[in-house]
């Protein structure tokens, strides 16, 4: 069985507040968290830190970004740390997981992107919750333009208008947008036609074993014509194999990740290796 991933984990984690917390609030307004977060007293602080995985360019051999992958303060897995989120901690604990993300990429002196998860309920006004953000790039002398924000739209995300109003905001601040586990779940299609990121990360239940399978080849080859159309680049995540990885350097795809280029390591920048680079 393969580890769950973060995102998937975060998922977990998202929650809606039931309707009858926001019963003044307009339809749309209802569905967004109240935007008091930052006013309450951050008393149940997670201890946390990162490993890093690359998306490798398979076109030059170098990382074009590195995921930020949230562990315990001892490498303990991310389970253990979203477990201990709740409503009462959820916005301290998306800041802060921004804030150690830019110290540590900016302390392992990480080159390209840095590419961080971030929970769309955790975020109440997009402009006033992004301010630590700018600040912990500003202090540990990280270009914010080198930032790219990823998320799922999960199963029991806020509303679509409020995630596509964060994407909107992120995009005018100079951040990259990211869908993630794209095709898998909720993550899909109908959030693709009101937004449209930068980039796509391509769910890898798609990319399994998809060099020797017909049907996901057939997929995969309308979401890379679809967002070649429209202009989104594509990351085709799980890559596990040499075959996987061909499959999509051959349809276009030069951006990848997966235990084929190299796992996470816990706050480390994992090595490059002759795999990255496509001969
Ligand atoms: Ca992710």
């Amino acid at each position: 069985m393969r580890p769950m991933r973060t995102s998937e984990l975060m998922n977990k984690k998202l929650v809606v507040r039931p309707a009858e917390e926001n019963a003044d609030a307009s339809a749309d307004a209802s569905a967004k968290p109240k935007c008091e977060a930052c006013r309450v007293p951050n008393d149940k602080g997670i201890d946390l830190a990162f490993a890093f995985q690359p998306i490798v360019d398979v076109r030059t051999g170098a990382a074009y970004a590195h995921e930020a992958l949230v562990r315990g303060p001892n490498g303990e897995g991310a389970a253990s740390v979203l477990a201990q989120v709740d409503d009462a901690n959820r916005y301290h604990f998306d800041q802060r997981c921004r804030t150690v993300a830019i110290e540590q990429a900016a302390s392992l002196n990480m080159s390209g992107f840095l590419s961080i998860n971030f929970m769309p309920n955790a975020v109440y006004q997009p402009e006033a919750c992004i301010r630590s953000t700018f600040e912990a790039a500003e202090k540990f002398q990280f270009a914010s333009d080198r930032i790219i924000f990823e998320t799922v739209e999960g199963e029991n995300v806020i509303s679509r208008s409020h995630l596509v109003d964060i994407f909107r905001a992120y995009r005018r601040f100079g951040f990259q947008t990211a869908i993630d586990d794209f095709g898998a779940g909720y993550s899909g299609l109908t959030l693709l036609a009101e937004f449209q990121p930068d980039l796509i990360k391509l769910d890898m239940e798609l990319v399994r074993g998809i060099d020797t399978d017909s049907v996901r080849q057939s997929i995969a080859r309308g979401v890379l014509s679809m967002c070649r159309d429209l202009g989104i680049r594509v990351i085709a995540e799980g890559i596990e194999t040499r075959g996987e990885r061909d499959f999509f350097a051959a349809h276009g795809v030069s951006l990848m990740q997966g235990y084929f280029f190299a796992r996470p390591e816990f706050r480390s920048i994992p090595a490059s290796t002759e795999d990255w680079l496509l001969k």
